[in-house]
This record gives C-alpha cells, structure tokens and sequence, in this order.
C-alpha cells in the first residue's frame, strides 16, 4: 500500500493534506495512491451543500460544523466555491471561532486551488472526498456555488444535497433554469430573519408539487446563519435523507449509478488520450488542415473513423 494512504488509514492529517496536493498536482502516483485509497473502507455521509454566491454556505457550515463537533461527529469541509476560499479568515466568522476550528483534531477544512481546468476541479474535488472519508471522518461537507456542470458533477457523488436559498432573492427562477433544482435533497431557506420566507416555502412547495418527485420528497428547513438557528433541525433533515437512502434500495442504486459515471468517465480519458496520440502522430492527417476548405465535421468523421478501422 501506498505510504500515504497507510498513514490516512491511521489518521495521519499531515499525510491526508499531502495526498490532497498530489491530487491537485496531479502527481505521477496519483493513480496508484487513490487505487489504494479506494481500497479502504468508506463510511462518511457525504453532504454538498450548493446555492448562489452569498446565499450564506460558509456561514452555515460553519455553524453546522460547530453543532456535529458538540455531538461528537468528526468532520471534513471541501470548499470548492474559488470566490470564498476558507483560508481566507472572514469566512469563518471570527477569527477565534476558526482558530478553535483548527485547533480541533476532529475537523479537517480544505478550499480546492482553483488552478486547472473545472473538469479538472470537479475530478480533483471527487478524489479528495475520497481521501478524507479513508481517513475516517463521518461527515463530509463539500460547498460548491450552484452555477454550472462542474458544480452539478461534484454534486452527483454526495449523498445529501441541500440547496441554500435566501428569502426574495430572485434565486429560485435562475436555479431552477439551470436545472439545479432537480438535484436538492433539501431546501434551505437561510436568511429566515429577512422578509419573504413564506413566499419562498409556497413558491418551493409549489415547484414539488409540478416536478412531482419520485420517492424522495425534498424537506424545506429554515435556517438563520448568523443567530445560529435552525441547525439541529437541519441536521435532523439532513440525517433522515440519509436514512431513507439505505432504508430503501435508493442509496444502493445511486452508488452503482456514480460508479457508471465515474467508469464512463474514466474511459472517456483513456479514449480520448488513445485517438489523439494516433492522429498527432499521422502527419498526414494534420496536413489536412491546410486545405482553406477543410470541414471539422468532415475531418472529425473520417480520422476517427481512422481509428475504429485500425482497431478492426
Ligand atoms: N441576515 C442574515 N445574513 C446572513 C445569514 N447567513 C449568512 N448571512 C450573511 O450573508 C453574507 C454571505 O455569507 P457567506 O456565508 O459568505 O455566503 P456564501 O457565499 O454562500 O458562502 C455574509 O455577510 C453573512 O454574514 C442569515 O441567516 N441572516
Ligand atoms: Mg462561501
């Protein structure tokens, strides 16, 4: 086994942390370190929590973070949000409270560098909940901003999603365009001291009752960051989700359904290095970008159809 997944094994943060650069760096023994990784048996609950930027997702890990810490629950936060890295200090409220955090063995906070492609990000992120559920934690919290597919494809691996949304906000049509809606496991109104809670639960209970959810009816928890309200409710919500997914077949059939993904995906990677190295390496081929008419979606036909025809 792998020196670093042996030391994540015996709860090692050092190693866990050094495993998280490798994973960003895309070290040479990436491979071969998450192979090993994977080995390990997993047990977190993993819970993304998504919504627009300022919907208040940091201050509402934080303070969740604070509640499952005095339930002795050990956790790992993953930031993916690149405007609100966690390093940054304001994010968690006041510079006591994160030092605290620090302090305690039983919390682990990472932000994802946002160098890389955002495929590349939404890849990184996955491995790194991966690491850190190796390493025992027993939730893992992932905050991303709801704004595009790398943020729905790291959702995709979580078992819990809650979706933060803020009282007149103007939120829930763009989330809803952007197809976000469909992947809340729960809604969570923060904010609830601002005015228009009841017009936001009546526009969410409205949109569940035309998407009609099967099984699963996403619950709507009210929450207020900054007084700390709401959270054990939260985590009731949260924790019942996860009870209906290993209650029922649904956990099951969502892991092997993330599995398929993550296999597609890695075969889509190992195509797509195979057909370029043989196309870059035919001059021929290339050559044919001279011709002032060239068609992409002609040349795109014939070279990899090139490829299937070489493979018989
Ligand atoms: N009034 C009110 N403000 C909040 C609440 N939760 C967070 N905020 C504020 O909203 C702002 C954005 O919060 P932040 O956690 O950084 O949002 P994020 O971008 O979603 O991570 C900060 O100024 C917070 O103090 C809340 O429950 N009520
Ligand atoms: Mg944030």
């Amino acid at each position: 086994m792998h020196i670093l997944a042996e030391k994540i094994q015996q709860q090692d943060m050092r190693a866990l942390a050094r495993a998280i650069t490798m994973i960003e760096n895309d070290h040479e023994e990436k491979l071969e370190l998450m192979s090993d990784i994977f080995s390990i048996q997993k047990k977190a609950h993993h819970i993304g929590i998504t919504g627009s930027p300022g919907a208040g997702k940091s201050s509402l890990i934080n303070r969740l973070l604070t509640h499952l810490r005095s339930k002795d629950l050990t956790v790992a936060v993953i930031a993916v949000d690149p405007t609100s890295p966690f390093s940054g200090g304001s994010l968690l409220g006041d510079r006591t409270r994160m030092n605290q955090h620090f302090l305690d063995p039983g919390i682990f906070i990472r932000s994802m560098a946002t160098r890389g492609s955002l495929g590349g990000l939404a890849r990184a992120t996955k491995d790194t909940i991966r690491v850190c559920d190796a390493y025992g934690f027993d939730v893992i919290l992932v905050e991303t901003v709801g704004v595009g597919q790398s943020e729905l494809d790291i959702m995709k691996v979580v078992d819990t999603t809650g979706l933060v949304l803020t009282p007149n906000s103007g939120d829930v049509l763009q989330i809803f365009k952007a197809g976000i809606m469909e992947i809340a496991d729960l809604f969570v109104i923060n904010k609830a001291d601002l005015p228009g809670v009841v017009k936001l639960k009546a526009t969410l209970e409205e949109y569940m009752m035309i998407a009609q959810p099967k099984g699963w009816h996403p619950l709507i928890v009210k929450t207020i960051s900054t007084e700390n309200k709401g959270m054990e409710e939260l985590w009731q919500g949260m924790t019942s989700h996860y009870d209906y997914l290993y209650e029922t077949d649904q956990g099951e059939k969502r892991r092997q359904l993330q599995l398929r993904l993550e296999v597609y995906e890695l075969i889509r990677e190992e195509i797509w290095r195979d057909v370029k190295i043989k196309i870059e390496k035919e001059t021929g081929k290339l050559k044919q970008l001279e011709d002032p008419a060239a068609d992409p979606y002609e040349l795109a036909r014939s070279w990899y159809q090139g490829w299937k025809g070489e493979r018989g």
